[in-house]
């Protein structure tokens, strides 16, 4: 196709103009539809197997630059809008950022739907059209506030299928509408699909914050991701749109099993269902109750589902494993109830141990665990980095990893380096592209010949000239898109951008700003100005995220206001952290914050986009930390703290005996860590902030720490204190960069589709 011709077709037929005359906006909806055409135009791939691949997320950020880079012509539509006058950053500013996720997790299912189309291979995505998303975040007076997110336009990405199923619900049925996303694979003539399950009449916006009434069904089924569960309506309106997702979506896989002309007794030579997470678990007794119904035997139905799910698991906190009161399942889904029953008592027949049932009692009611349902009834059992995997086996799943050996296994995570380099560090990308020739691009291993030029300054330069210009393009954007806050571009960029957790320990980033604080106060100035950006939403019921976003904004309008410190510390916070953000700070970024709590992080994924773009990781030997480590030696990377296993062994000993294990106040007691915990309940502080919630904070951290935040926080000032200080030998500091981005080809997720697809999946 003519790009430039078929845009100017484009700007007759729609706004009777030229491509030149056309505002961005035009602009923008011009190439949406030149995108959409080419991306539906092109065939699915054919295999004996198709992938479903169902998840509650599915965080895609803005799609008009990667598609036109799947379709090969991001060149071409770039130049031909430079020959209007236009950039593509420009009209891509336009495009609202979908808002189906969350954070690692949702970011990971999109980048696998990248990567599954890039290596031509069947696989669609499952899962709901949020039409408020996660919430939109604001600061005000220093504190989170949370508003809706609309972001579908009359132009979308979103194509309607008319495609329609019901959804059994146990106050009557719904239907559940069908709307797809294109997903074109790069270097393939194929596209995929992402299929959203919308209701018929969604809910309006509410009008102010996201309180809405939880119980007005189905209208608001497909409002917003993770509602606020605070409450028991919260909690059962996840389980409704869990049902809503997977019964639409099992629907959908026997409608196009029975297209292909094949019988439900082989579902599982044609199909495979991962299962992203316990979101999704229900999909397994809906898709036995749908075989069931199509005749087969209950033996034949168990077998086959058996067969086609395969589960992922993302995290170890116990907060996140997902368990429902077999009551919330009776009301929404109660044609579920028999056959949760009827699996519970096979998995019970086959292995006694109460431990590793589906329903267990707990104060009197009965529950279902939702990751003993995949376990028992799914094929393979997946961790997300090796640690991780290494720590199901051993800890938190031992009790199935005795029964199911051969079920377990790692696929360390990956990231799609066509969005997080090539697109959003196009500099970057073209260096590599003179170093180790384009065929990078396809083939990421090809970057570890960027190792020939370790001596080569030149090249060195050059990779310092490009991360001086992205962190000056990034101070620009900053001041643009938030409130004029300037960042100095010459300071050093630390950056922890991630879900706001305690285990993350975004708190410990804040001591560290406190202990450098208090060092300038007391006329000792660092070596060099270091600027610390923090981007997080906390989840609106989680009351100590919130007290951390709070401690952060206090510590920056403390600094803001003091003329002493202001030249040598910086801290910034972005509102409303998205994957827009995201592209736009990675590439910029000097230092890497992955400071979680060994063992507690699966894997992360945001380590390895700060990776391939040259920034060293500061981290604990957590997730896949320790294989970013083992990829760049020890030169390469600075790590700190007390490692997983023992961790694990602090944990432990305080559930045997609550005296032992880990105990905050003894950390607390050290010299060189009272000051800077104390400094949260001092005037200096609690005169600009909320001092209930930074009394909390104290509190929390003097008598619980839950997440060892004292136990690391000297290590962690040394390493990163360290850090700064090597940042100044730029020659050493560009060859640290150099090493991280050749040794970033590891986590491109085509390696780790490839594994899904060789161990797993096998769509042939
Ligand atoms: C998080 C939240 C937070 C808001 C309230 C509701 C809610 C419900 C579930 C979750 C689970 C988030 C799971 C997640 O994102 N896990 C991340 O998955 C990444 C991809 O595998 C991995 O790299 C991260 O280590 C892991 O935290």
């Amino acid at each position: 196709m003519d790009v430039k011709q078929r845009m100017q077709e484009l700007a007759q037929a729609r706004y009777g103009r030229e491509p030149a005359q056309c505002g961005d906006g035009e602009l923008y909806r011009v190439l949406l539809q030149l995108t959409q055409e080419l991306a539906q135009a092109r065939p699915a791939p054919q295999g004996e197997r198709k992938l479903y691949y169902f998840s509650a997320e599915f965080l895609i950020g803005k799609l008009l630059s990667n598609n036109l880079l799947a379709l090969g012509i991001y060149d071409e539509a770039k130049q031909a809008l430079a020959q209007c006058g236009k950039s593509l950053a420009a009209i891509e500013d336009v495009e609202p950022e979908p808002s189906l996720g969350n954070g690692g997790l949702g970011r990971l299912a999109a980048c696998f739907l990248d990567s599954i189309a890039a290596l031509g291979l069947p696989g669609d995505g499952v899962g709901l059209n949020y039409h408020y998303g996660l919430f939109k975040q604001e600061f005000h007076m220093s504190h989170q506030f949370e508003q809706p997110n609309p972001w579908i336009e009359d132009d979308s990405w979103l194509i309607p299928t008319g495609t329609e199923f019901e959804v059994p619900f146990g106050f009557g049925p719904v239907k559940a509408r069908l709307f797809d996303i294109a997903v074109p694979g790069a270097n393939t003539g194929i596209a995929n699909r992402l299929h959203l399950f919308d209701v018929e009449h969604p809910a309006p916006a509410p009008r102010e914050g996201i309180d809405f009434d939880k119980t007005d069904l189905p209208a608001h089924l497909t409002s917003f991701l993770y509602p606020d569960d605070s409450d028991e309506a919260g909690r059962l309106l996840r389980v409704y749109q869990q049902y809503f997702m997977v019964s639409a979506g099992a629907q959908l896989i026997l409608k196009e099993l029975d297209e292909r002309g094949c019988g439900p007794e082989t579902l599982s030579d044609h199909v495979a269902v991962q299962i992203n997470d316990t979101h999704p678990s229900m999909v397994i007794p809906e898709l036995v109750r749908l075989l069931a119904a199509r005749g087969l035997t209950m033996d034949q139905a168990v077998e086959q589902v058996s067969k086609t799910c395969a589960y992922t698991n993302h995290t170890i906190l116990a907060e996140a494993l997902e368990k429902w009161p077999l009551t919330f399942i009776e009301k929404v889904a109660p044609q579920l109830v028999p056959i949760i029953r009827e699996l519970d008592a096979r998995a019970r027949a086959a292995h006694p141990d109460p431990k590793v049932a589906i329903l267990q009692g707990e104060e009197g009611k009965e529950i279902v665990h939702m990751a003993h349902l995949d376990i028992h009834f799914g094929y393979s059992v997946n961790g997300v980095a090796a640690l991780h995997t290494e720590i199901l086996k051993g800890s938190e799943l031992r009790h199935f990893y005795d029964i199911y050996p051969a079920k377990f296994n790692n696929k360390t995570n990956g990231v799609t380096l066509r969005r997080w380099l090539e697109v959003c560090n196009p500099q970057l990308a073209a260096l590599l592209d003179q170093c180790v020739g384009p065929e990078w691009r396809a083939d990421p291993t090809r970057l570890s010949r960027l190792m020939d030029y370790y001596n080569d300054s030149p090249v060195l330069e050059k990779l310092l000239d490009i991360k001086a210009a992205n962190k000056r393009a990034a101070s620009d954007l900053f001041a643009r898109d938030q409130y004029g806050i300037r960042l100095d571009p010459d300071a050093v960029f630390d950056i922890q951008v991630k879900r706001l957790h305690e285990y993350k320990r975004q708190q410990m980033n804040a001591l560290y700003v406190i202990h450098k604080y208090l060092e300038i106060k007391a006329g000792k100035t660092p070596q060099r100005p270091v600027t610390v950006i923090f981007g997080a939403k906390a989840a609106p019921a989680y009351v100590m995220a919130k007290h951390i976003i709070h401690l952060i904004l206090c510590l920056r309008r403390l600094i803001e206001n003091d003329p002493q410190v202001r030249p040598w510390l910086h801290v910034a916070m972005v509102e409303n952290y998205n994957v827009t953000w995201a592209e736009r700070l990675i590439p910029a970024c000097d230092i890497s914050e992955q400071i979680s709590l060994a063992s507690k992080e699966a894997s992360g994924t945001g380590n390895m986009k700060f990776m391939a773009n040259g920034a060293v990781t500061l981290g604990t030997l957590d997730g896949a930390n320790v294989e970013i480590a083992e990829l760049v030696g020890p030169d390469n990377i600075y790590t700190f703290g007390a490692g997983s296993n023992y961790v694990i062994e602090l944990y432990d000993q305080k559930m045997k005996d609550g005296a032992k294990g880990y105990q905050s106040r003894v950390y607390y007691e050290r010299p060189a860590v009272k000051p800077l915990v104390d400094f949260l309940i001092s005037p200096a502080l609690t005169s600009l902030g909320d001092e209930a919630a930074l009394k909390a904070l104290w509190t929390d951290l003097t008598t619980k720490d839950w997440f060892m935040a004292l136990l690391d926080v000297e290590a962690y000032t040394a390493a990163r204190d360290r850090a700064i200080a090597d940042y100044g030998d730029r020659a050493a500091w560009a060859r640290k960069m150099l090493v991280n981005t050749a040794r970033s080809g590891y986590f491109s997720s085509d390696r780790t589709i490839a594994e899904y697809n060789r161990d797993i999946w096998r769509l042939g």
